[in-house]
């Protein structure tokens, strides 16, 4: 995947869905970021303190334990793009980080997390290091913005977890009819894709196991919609209050250092 030309980033973004820019970040973040969290990845992994969930590739949320994390969540120069692509503010709400690839089944993110207007949201996934083919990249189907919105009921399918597989192969059915062509984002340390909420991605097969492929992926919604989660809208939407991680990082920090203080003050007593 190449860099998206400056003057072509909006309507790069309103055909394709996704472009690829340079987040402009200091590359030690990334190697900070990589050696700061190494513990916890892997099947004998330590787990992560104070994240909502964590697996042997994926911590969420690692910005509340991570300030290089939060700093890439909070990247100027992303901002400054989802700005110019959305006229809007963008609020970052997730973060997830990867030691490999995750060779995940196409989806739009908005079966996991969507947004009323329909729309307000999307995902940038952030390269730590020099990605190729073999390293199970995030996939891209160029074109799938366009389609109509993909929740479990557009489907004729329950509202429910447990149909995401046959969300799954609605998906698969959709790409076939539409002959969508894939793309993978072998993309440079430093480097971004941004994708739109109804673009269809996954992980690619990761074709060398014995690579890395660190990343960061970031969630964000676009100025102030309400925030809905499909997958539990049985018989009204389920609207959630989505996190911030602008906001919200100085507070636990300084909650956690009390804590943290607090700890030692009452183990010297
Ligand atoms: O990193 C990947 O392979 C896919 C991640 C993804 O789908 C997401 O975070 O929305
Ligand atoms: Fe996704």
């Amino acid at each position: 995947m190449e860099l998206t030309p400056e003057s072509q980033l909006k309507s790069y973004y309103a055909e394709n869905g996704y472009v690829v820019i340079d987040t402009q970040l200091d590359h030690r973040l990334f190697d900070q970021i990589t050696h700061a969290l190494k513990s916890y990845f892997g099947h004998d992994r330590e787990i992560p303190p104070r994240v909502p969930f964590s697996d042997y590739n994926r911590i969420q949320d690692a910005w509340y334990i991570n300030k290089a994390v939060w700093k890439v969540a909070t990247s100027k120069r992303v901002h400054a793009v989802l700005k110019h692509l959305y006229g809007q503010t963008p609020r970052a709400f997730q973060t997830l980080n990867f030691k490999n690839g995750t060779q995940q089944p196409t989806h739009a993110d908005t079966i996991h997390f969507n947004s009323e207007p329909f729309g307000a949201m999307c995902g940038v996934w952030v390269a730590f290091e020099d990605i190729g083919p073999d390293q199970g990249p995030l996939r891209i189907y160029p074109g799938s913005n366009a389609l109509p919105e993909m929740n479990y009921t557009d489907f004729g399918l329950a509202p429910d977890p447990a149909e995401y597989p046959k969300y799954l192969s609605a998906v698969e059915s959709l790409i076939e009819q539409n002959g969508f062509e894939e793309r993978h984002a072998t993309i440079k340390k430093g480097q971004a894709v941004i994708w739109a909420a109804n673009t269809l991605h996954g992980g690619a097969k990761q074709h060398d196991l014995s690579l890395t492929r660190h990343s960061q992926v970031t969630h964000f919604y676009i100025g102030n919609p309400k925030t809905w989660r499909p997958s539990s809208s049985k018989d009204e939407r389920a609207y959630f209050k989505a996190d911030s991680v602008r906001n919200m990082n100085g507070m636990r920090h300084r909650l956690h250092c009390y804590k943290e203080t607090l700890k030692k003050k009452l183990s010297l007593n």
